[in-house]
């Protein structure tokens, strides 16, 4: 049953930020996206550009999280970058983010590494992606390129959000008019390519010692409004569990949850004006993170550790930002609580920054100028920052204000 008091925190818990090398770095111009960004393919609204130039302000980054009293930083190696042509991995870009991994150490941030946060290298796309003959070995060549430079890494997630990557190939194929159904199944080929690749990668980051692997998992809370169980358990199966599955017995799974999706007679029921919205659209829904975790770890059988790696709100409204991530982590407290077994929590984003598309939903505790890069440190963040140093008190004070 569950309780409602909050629970302790565990020592070594992990209260941190995310971000990932696409949607931060800038001029990530040897990947797929910048490429479907540039010759409007994927019909995306926004470049990334120069994104946060956090290829060459991570320092500044990383010094910001260590200053609001974080112990973690979530990003991402870019594949594109590391291995610019298949064959021929870079020295000076893993040297790059070598420093990254030493810079975090440094301000006693533990890093936790994802190896593909959506993006791939553009020459993959050419030679037909994920599906292609060649994409699992492609992967592994990359991860293999990796390995040498993730040692003393904790946290290595291999693929971030599959069943989000591989919904997107399955709604691309749609075409861009509007006209895709409101249920759109992830690309069962992508899926099991994905799949694959996550295992393979496993096998080998296991060669690193102390370093736990597991991938994330973009959970969509399926809930039933009136499609019935077993079709709410068939769309909840082909969205998010076939990739909880895939977890149990990894070191660990990464929880991602934002919101959640209803179903009904017609399928999805969108969110309508009726319902409290995020920026991104998607209904204002804090139970989304208590909901993930019970329904991961159900599914798990308490077998694999969860780590919560997003969890944040797009608006533009700050305190709004801070009434969202309170209630949220309130449930996660309970969840703990109860016995489930989560190590640590990353909020969504450290900055506000490039949205898959779009720049315009801001997710993150530090605002970027888009001109001059300029870091602009939210009051969400001073807000987080009390949460990782005294989290009973602050959800305490959040919850009554
Ligand atoms: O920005 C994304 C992130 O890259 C993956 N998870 C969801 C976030 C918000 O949409």
């Amino acid at each position: 049953m569950a309780t409602s008091q909050p629970a302790a925190f565990p020592d070594g818990f992990l209260w941190g930020a995310s971000t990932a090398a696409h949607q931060v770095e800038g001029n990530n111009v040897g990947s797929d996206f910048w490429q479907a960004e540039n010759d409007g393919s994927w019909g995306l609204p926004d470049r990334s550009g120069d994104a946060c130039d956090s290829l060459h302000r991570w320092p500044e980054d990383l010094d910001i999280a260590h200053d609001l009293g974080l112990n973690a930083y979530r990003f991402s190696i870019e594949w594109a970058r590391v291995v610019p042509a298949p064959g021929h991995p870079s020295p000076a870009m893993l040297d790059h983010y070598r420093r990254m991994i030493e810079g975090c150490g440094q301000r006693g941030l533990t890093p936790v590494v994802t190896l593909h946060h959506f993006t791939s290298p553009a020459w993959l796309r050419a030679a037909g992606g994920w599906t292609s003959e060649k994409a699992i070995a492609h992967f592994t060549e990359y991860v293999r390129a990796v390995l040498p430079i993730l040692d003393g890494v904790p946290w290595v997630c291999t693929i971030n959000e599959p069943n989000m990557l591989a919904l997107m190939a399955a709604r691309r194929k749609h075409g861009h008019d509007g006209s895709a159904p409101s249920f759109v199944p992830p690309d069962p080929d992508v899926s099991l390519a994905l799949t694959r690749a996550h295992e393979e990668a496993r096998e080998l980051l296991a060669s690193v010692p102390g370093l736990r692997s597991g991938w994330t998992v973009a959970n969509q809370n399926v809930q039933d409004h009136g499609a019935g169980p077993d079709r709410t358990a068939e769309m909840s199966y082909l969205l998010d569990d076939q990739y909880i599955d895939v977890a149990k017995g990894d070191d660990f799974l990464g929880v991602q949850a934002y919101s959640r999706l209803r179903t009904g007679e017609q399928g999805v029921i969108a969110p309508g004006p009726a319902d409290r919205r995020t920026m991104m659209g998607w209904e204002y829904y804090p139970r989304a993170l208590e909901d993930a975790l019970r329904h991961t770890a159900a599914r798990l059988g308490g077998s694999t550790p969860l780590l919560v790696t997003e969890n944040g709100i797009a608006t533009s409204d700050d305190d709004e930002r801070i009434a969202y991530t309170n209630e949220a982590v309130l449930g996660l407290a309970r969840a703990l609580a109860d016995g489930i077994d989560v190590r640590g929590y990353l909020h969504w984003s450290l900055l506000d920054n490039y949205e898959w598309g779009s720049w315009e939903p801001t997710f993150g505790l530090v605002a970027v100028d888009r001109t001059t890069f300029r870091r602009t440190v939210k009051p969400s963040a001073r807000w987080f920052g009390r949460l990782a140093k005294s989290p009973a008190a602050t959800l305490r004070q959040g919850a009554a204000s």
